[in-house]
């Protein structure tokens, strides 16, 4: 009866396979338009339209639903855990609103489950490349505070059904010091899954050091806490950092709807950017590589900027280049720190579309921030980022986020000297070299009469430059007395004023302007203009001529000019 029972079991099991490959070579639209099609028309559409109009998915497209382990393996997968248990102890009340606690549709997430099939979103001719079988394992860290059990579970789930096994040497998590601890604890039931809990809230930049410091595999993995990752997420990224230790990879992020969990197929060709307030944005890749790029599973190299939650690093290289600013709080900024320290200190970062990795957006941060709120914490941590890594470029981070400046953002000591130590790149390079099409603001001009005493500065052309009566009113000012005040330059239409000479005594005149011209560059100091290579300034009591450059004596009357703004 044994004999036969298995022999009826062996005849089903293969009979079985069959009819899941004959499925799964069907033309695609047939085989899953049933499944997938109408409750993502419907629902779907929200999601679709609202804020991330630059990943739009074509729900028509046909389906290619990803594989899933077999029952036994699945079991084998979880070991002794109890997923049911873990699951419905925590249930929604019902009268609750499903959005109160995490910011999205809770309700959704649970029903789901932690094992179904997504579409495999990336370019079919991913699908046919062959990885080196020799990959080292990775230790994948997840930090989070207060997730939802079936966000986390499903992170944790889908990397061990969807990556080769010997890839993963360890799950780590590190449980930003949660409400309930058992939403961590409970989950190193599942083989490879450990648990670090901190004993108060750090943040996520903390957490993720704590978590790297932990771990033994040589390559660092790093997810957000509800995220899920997709068919052969893994080998394209460990692959690439094992040919080159100082690259940093990242996936495609799909999107995960906060509304009803589909799971949509993000652009393939973005990349990270950011404004001058550091503010994170994916931006279309500049046209010519568009252009130039003939193989779409080829990495989107030269990402300025990475996300931050998703990606792959080398442990060593991660640790020498002085992991993350650990006085960097709760959340935000790390990923500019990060960027910039990789790029300019001798690495690169780069994205890879044969890697897939879902990940729920939100509109909301659904947790407390200890102190104040969300901006205070990205003010400070992004305020960190510009003063150690910015330079002078650091001015339009001002100018763009006022309300950083005169806080207090702790010591940064440690990291400049860390920049010193590991012999870093100006931010000039990284602006030359790695993001051009960042555009540096226009310096506003002010329009003014440039006055001492009742006389006025004024320039006929390139013939003619000295002090004349004032005149006219406001607007009404001559064109020879108006002055464009661009810093370096003073100027008048294309004319600008420049020393002939460096020597104390030089005559000054007009010239077509060129910004890059040592001899035209001044900087107003108090009520001087100061020479800026030569450190003398303009006179106009002087004996060589009408006007000159003399060593700088700010009591001087021939050195006051006073600048008023014609509105
Ligand atoms: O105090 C905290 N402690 C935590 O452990 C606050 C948060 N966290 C965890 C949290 O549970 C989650 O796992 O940190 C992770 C990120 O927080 P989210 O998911 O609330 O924020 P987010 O998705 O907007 O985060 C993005 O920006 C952050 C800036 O600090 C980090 O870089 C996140 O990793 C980053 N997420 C991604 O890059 C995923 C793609 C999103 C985009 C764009
Ligand atoms: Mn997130």
């Amino acid at each position: 009866i044994r004999a036969n029972a298995i022999a009826i079991l062996t005849v089903a099991w293969i009979l079985g396979t069959f009819y899941y490959l004959w499925q799964d070579n069907k033309p695609a639209a047939a085989a899953s338009s049933s499944a997938s099609q109408p409750r993502g028309r419907s629902r779907g559409q929200k999601a679709a339209s609202g804020r991330l109009e630059i990943r739009r998915d074509d729900r028509t497209i046909p389906l290619i639903v990803t594989q899933l382990p077999r029952a036994e393996q699945q079991g084998h997968l979880l070991g002794s855990f109890d997923e049911k248990a873990y699951l419905t102890e925590k249930l929604l009340k019902p009268g609750v609103d499903p959005y109160q606690d995490h910011a999205f549709n809770v309700l959704e997430s649970d029903r789901v489950g932690s094992e179904r099939a997504i579409r495999d979103t990336r370019h079919y001719r991913c699908a046919s490349i062959s990885y080196d079988p020799e990959l080292p394992s990775t230790s994948i860290i997840i930090t989070f505070h207060n997730e939802a059990r079936s966000t986390l579970l499903r992170t944790v789930k889908s990397v061990l059904m969807r990556s080769p096994p010997s890839l993963i040497q360890e799950i780590i998590l590190i449980d930003d010091f949660s409400s309930d601890p058992e939403d961590c604890q409970l989950l190193v039931h599942i083989p490879k899954v450990r648990c670090l809990r901190n004993v108060r809230r750090e943040g996520l930049i903390r957490s993720r050091v704590r978590g790297a410091n932990a771990a033994s595999a040589p390559i660092l993995t790093f997810l957000d806490s509800h995220c899920e990752v997709n068919t052969d997420w893994l080998q394209p990224m460990i692959q690439r950092v094992k040919e080159d230790h100082t690259r940093v990879v990242s996936p495609i992020i799909d999107v995960i709807s906060l509304d009803n969990f589909a799971y949509l197929a993000a652009s393939a060709d973005l990349r990270g950017g950011f404004d001058w307030s550091l503010h994170f944005k994916w931006e279309q890749i500049p046209i010519e590589q568009k252009m130039a790029r003939s193989d779409p599973t080829q990495p989107i190299s030269r990402t300025p900027v990475i996300a931050g939650g998703i990606f792959v690093m080398d442990k060593s290289w991660f640790n020498r280049l002085g992991q993350y600013d650990t006085h960097m709080d709760i959340w935000g900024g790390e990923n500019f720190e990060l960027s910039f320290r990789v790029w300019m200190c001798g690495g690169s970062l780069e994205i890879l579309p044969c890697s897939r990795v879902g990940h729920v957006f939100r509109k909301r941060h659904p947790y407390e921030f200890p102190e104040g709120n969300a901006l205070t914490y990205i003010r400070r941590n992004t305020r960190r980022a510009a003063e150690v890594w910015m330079d002078e470029y650091k001015q339009y981070y001002y100018s763009a986020r006022p309300s950083a400046q005169g806080k207090a953002f702790g010591s940064i000591t440690d990291r400049v000297s860390l920049r010193k130590k590991l012999n870093c790149k100006p931010f000039r390079w990284y602006m030359e070299n790695v993001y051009p099409e960042l555009r540096v603001p226009e310096q506003e001009a002010v329009t003014s009469v440039l006055r001492q005493g009742g006389l006025c500065l004024e320039a006929r052309g390139a013939e003619w430059l000295g002090l004349a009566e004032c005149r006219g009113v406001g607007t009404n000012r001559p064109q020879s007395q108006r002055w464009e005040l661009i810093e370096p330059l003073i100027r008048q239409q294309d004319l600008c004023l420049a020393i002939s000479a460096f020597s104390p005594g030089s005559k000054v005149k007009m010239e077509p302007c060129n910004a890059k011209e040592a001899r035209q560059k001044w900087k107003p100091k108090g009520s001087v203009l100061q020479h800026l290579v030569s450190g003398l300034c303009l006179d106009s009591q002087t004996p060589t001529g009408p006007l000159a450059i003399t060593q700088c004596r700010p009591q001087a009357a021939g050195q006051s000019w006073e600048p008023q703004i014609i509105t």
